[in-house]
């Protein structure tokens, strides 16, 4: 399997309609975090669609501070630069738009079945391969740009000792087979190009309910305030999940807060 590149990465997405996504692209072999840079781009006024792509993330970053781990040579990780007009109650749809198309293109590219598990996470088999890291700058009422970082395990195998050994997979652990980044990058900004036009409409939020996994099930949450249990029982127009718990009571958990585990 060929490392990335510049050419390849513009050659794979010269073959589909893309729409603006990845008119302007970055590639670095070895970065920080391509959410990091895509942040700086976007302060010097780099236009929506712009894509940052990197083989290797030195700092890649979690959601509370936490890592995002990729040998080099394996992954998907790209950050994508968002302008759209859209009030920043509703900036999750982002998250949400990118999740619905990394979903489809590995299940159009691969024929696996992806869960969905909120707020974030993208699943094969019940372990996760896809990570979504979102990153906004608002002024008032105004968001200025949000930058929405993807990282997909594609062709990484982890085995024991690597500690994500048991919660994590790839495609190519679920597929018995490596395959090409270019291409899948390629076919994500498809469908994403499709979501993004829907980003106001109920469908977005309708298509999230229907794959949702955490939906119906028990959770338990972890917020600033504690721990607790409860049923998963909507997810409202804003993306946040809405819980009852064993004593009646509801909760709304937005995502820049909380871990979820499914009980
Ligand atoms: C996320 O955070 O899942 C968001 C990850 C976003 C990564 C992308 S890569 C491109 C862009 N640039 C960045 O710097 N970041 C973004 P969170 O929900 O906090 O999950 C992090 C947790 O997932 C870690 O604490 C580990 O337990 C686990 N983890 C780390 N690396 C993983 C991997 N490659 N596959 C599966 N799980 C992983």
């Amino acid at each position: 399997m060929q490392p990335l590149s510049t050419q390849r990465i513009r050659s794979a997405l010269a073959c589909v309609e893309t729409g603006q996504f990845g008119t302007r692209i970055t590639y670095q072999q070895q970065v920080g975090s391509t959410n990091d840079l895509a942040r700086k781009l976007a302060n010097n006024h780099a236009p929506e669609g712009t894509l940052v792509i990197a083989d290797e993330q030195t700092a890649g970053r979690g959601r509370l501070g936490r890592r995002w781990e990729a040998p080099p040579n394996t992954s998907l990780l790209v950050s994508i630069i968002f302008r759209p007009r859209l009030p920043p109650l509703l900036a999750y749809r982002l998250v949400m738009a990118c999740g619905l198309a990394v979903a489809e293109a590995c299940e159009e590219r691969f024929g696996v079945i992806v869960e969905m598990k909120w707020p974030n996470d993208l699943q094969l088999d019940g372990k996760k391969f896809v990570g979504i890291l979102p990153e906004s700058a608002i002024v008032g009422d105004t968001m200025i740009w949000t930058v929405v970082g993807i990282g997909v395990n594609v062709n990484q195998i982890i085995a024991s000792p690597n500690p994500l050994a048991g919660t994590a997979t790839s495609l190519r652990m679920v597929t018995g087979q490596k395959h090409d980044r270019a291409a899948l990058l390629a076919h994500v900004m498809t469908c994403l190009n499709k979501w993004y036009d829907r980003l106001e409409k109920d469908a977005l939020i309708d298509a999230w309910r229907s794959r949702c996994i955490t939906l119906g099930r028990r959770i338990q949450a972890t917020i600033p305030g504690g721990n607790f249990t409860g049923l998963a029982e909507d997810i409202d127009t804003y993306g946040a999940l809405w819980v009852v718990d064993n004593a009646g009571q509801r909760y709304r958990l937005t995502a820049s807060e909380v871990t979820l585990r499914h009980m």
